[in-house]
């Protein structure tokens, strides 16, 4: 009952400060407003300072921003179709999109995270989780491009994902549901004890490569949110969970009931040793792994069937539980690794645990009994410190290089910056409205930046023109240099931006990959020149060999093609000229149009249906004699 007055109070008190912030116009006064517009101003022509990239939420993309401009650079397709340049759509996309379900042309992605190198962001790749359909993508930032995608078996809701450990040595993958483990038809009630929570570790090689190397079966609560441990707490990994009461309903009351859930340790080193030393079993899964071969410009799509299981009871020191009020959310580690924060969302206060004395407190064996065998902690064993009533329904936590640690509050609104070893808060600024992530560039690394901060808003409301019932997102962004936060700028954003990372530019902007080589070009379609072009008849499939070059098509009219046929229209561009794409779209196309990158070859599919003579043209204004680029099909009947 107390649980439930608490969960009534928590969200009456909401409503409070919903309606303050909503009086509140957190607009910007003469002096203020300019000294903040010339520090995001970027003349024309002139580059951002940093690269931010922002996970797209429900449009399965991630979103490239300059800042401090706030200006969006890209958008890069990830776990969804599109159509803008033909991912997923084409011959050599699709398959990145192929799942042990089938074809799942659309994800939810969450939390980027940028590779490391000895706890510092490196800038090589940038990795993204799908929660719906659990996957993790691997993003070049080299192209820009989406170069792999793994499926993770036995996972739903892979939501504490994609962080990575300090030297990349792996990237992690949860399940926010429990389920049955290996799945299996069984009565929902008798979850109880019966679901398992798997945690999944992919290993990453030099190239970038991922392949999972383990799974740790664990009990079957709700695994939301992780991070690496850093510095003395690298070879750790900490994940918070909720409903450890196992209810299979989500009314609150049910999934409430325990005034305490856990933060998971992981002593993943000790785990990856036993794994080397020929531990775990070998369990059925299916699962698909896609990479992008860029020699031959396709994707190579494997069929996985099993996956090592590892038991953490059978691996003495593997995992505990740490007791964390409030069904914890976010779960933080400062960049010295020292403390680790534990933002229960249905409270006001902070845990602030230790990890010098987690050790001592296993050292000394200071246990509360166990929860299917793991040892649970004591609470006041492991406790480093609270921060006392700093707001309402905390989510997460990020840190500059001052000490400092900078939390969200969703209820009641506002990112609350306080400092680590004291726990006493420092400043407060509301954002508009609803933060859910923060992000600051390097926040969740050995070495934050400290210079910019944004709030990744869940809320809109009034902060744009009106676009009718349905509003993009909205970011800001703070100055947190100095001893108090500055609200600069709003941004909109592309799809949900759960969680953002971001890198100083001169960090990868030199390595941004300009062309690719036609004399590179291995694809097995190519047409490397003109005399190459040829049309080619296997049954019904007809193979055309085409290429575009400023400005014009060859070849350009097409005749002996009849309904019935699929056509494959393998393009490339001639151009060795940075920044000339090419388009290719045809009348009636049922997939997508493409966008053809100097040197590469693409392919999309086309069923002719009705008999005449049907145009096709390039898509993007490519030069003065643009819209001369079109070519003909004449098609046949059957
Ligand atoms: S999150 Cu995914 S529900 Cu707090 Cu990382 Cu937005
Ligand atoms: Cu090529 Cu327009």
């Amino acid at each position: 009952m107390k649980t439930i007055t608490n969960f009534i109070a928590v969200f009456a008190l909401a409503a409070i400060f919903t309606s303050c912030n909503q009086n509140d116009e957190g607009g910007k006064s003469g002096a203020m407003a300019s000294s903040a517009a010339e520090k995001v101003y970027v003349s024309p022509g002139e580059h951002d300072e940093y690269y931010a990239f922002l996970s797209g939420g429900y449009s399965g993309n991630l979103t490239v921003y300059g800042l401090p401009s706030g200006r969006m650079l890209k958008e890069i397709p990830v776990f969804s179709q599109f159509p803008t340049n033909g991912y997923g759509y084409s011959e050599e996309t699709k398959d990145m999109l192929k799942t042990s379900f089938g074809m799942v042309p659309w994800g939810d992605s969450h939390h980027p995270d940028i590779s490391q190198t000895n706890g510092e962001i490196d800038g090589r790749w940038i990795f993204i989780n799908e929660n719906n359909t659990p996957r993790i993508a691997r993003i070049s930032l080299e192209t820009f491009e989406t170069e792999e995608i793994i499926e993770i078996p036995h996972s739903a809701g892979n939501h504490s994902s994609s962080y990575v450990t300090e030297n990349t040595e792996y990237v992690v993958a949860g399940t926010r549901f429990s389920v049955p483990y290996p799945q299996k038809d069984m009565p929902i009630d008798e979850m109880k004890g019966n679901f398992r929570g798997p945690l999944t570790f992919i290993a990453v090689g030099d190239d970038g490569h991922m392949e999972i190397d383990f799974q740790i079966d664990m009990p079957g609560f709700n695994y939301d949110l992780s991070h690496p441990g850093r510095g003395e707490s690298h070879g750790w990994f900490f994940f918070t969970t909720y409903n450890t009461e196992e209810s299979h309903t989500m009314q609150e009351v049910n999934a409430s009931q325990n005034d305490k859930d856990f933060i998971a340790a992981v002593n993943w080193k000790k785990i990856s040793e036993y794994v080397e030393n020929g531990g775990g079993e070998t369990m059925d899964a299916e699962y698909v792994h896609n990479v992008f071969d860029h020699d031959t410009q396709t994707t190579i799509s494997t069929t996985k069937n099993e996956v090592l299981r590892v038991d953490p009871r059978d691996i003495p020191g593997a995992v505990y539980f740490m007791p964390t009020p409030k069904s914890p959310h976010g779960c933080d580690v400062d960049p010295s690794g020292e403390y680790i924060i534990g933002n229960g969302k249905l409270s006001s206060d902070l845990t602030v645990h230790s990890f010098s004395k987690m050790l001592d407190a296993i050292e000394n064996e200071e246990f509360d009994g166990d929860a299917y065998g793991i040892p649970v902690l004591n609470f006041e064993s492991t406790l480093a410190g609270t921060v006392k009533e700093a707001g309402l329904g905390p989510l997460h936590t990020e840190f500059d290089d001052k000490g400092n640690a900078y939390t969200t509050f969703f209820i009641s609104s506002e990112v609350v910056k306080w400092k680590l070893d004291t726990w006493e808060v420092v400043d407060r600024q509301p954002s508009y409205y609803s933060v859910g992530h923060l992000m600051i560039s390097g926040g969740n690394s050995r070495k934050p930046d400290g210079k910019y901060m944004i709030s990744l808003n869940k809320i809109t409301k009034d902060r744009y023109l009106p676009t009718g019932p349905e509003l993009e997102h909205s970011a800001q962004l703070f100055d947190i240099s100095g001893d108090k936060m500055e609200l600069l700028l709003d941004f909109p954003t592309h799809g949900e931006p759960h969680y953002a990372a971001a890198i100083k530019a001169d960090k990868i902007k030199e390595n941004s990959k300009k062309i690719y080589r036609l004399d590179e070009n291995n694809h097995k379609y190519a047409a490397v020149n003109e005399s190459e072009t040829k049309m080619v008849r296997e049954g019904n499939e007809v193979h055309v060999y085409m290429t575009t070059v400023r400005s014009h098509f060859a070849p350009d009219n097409l005749e002996g093609i009849h309904v019935g046929d699929k056509v494959y229209f393998h393009v490339t561009n001639l151009e060795q000229d940075f920044d000339v794409p090419h388009g290719f779209a045809v009348i009636g196309a049922n997939t997508s149009e493409l966008l053809i990158m100097p040197g590469q070859t693409k392919t999309i599919t086309w069923e002719p249906k009705k008999p005449g003579v049907w145009p096709f043209y390039c898509t993007d204004f490519c030069s003065a004699l643009h819209q001369e680029m079109q070519g003909y099909i004449r098609v046949s009947a059957e």
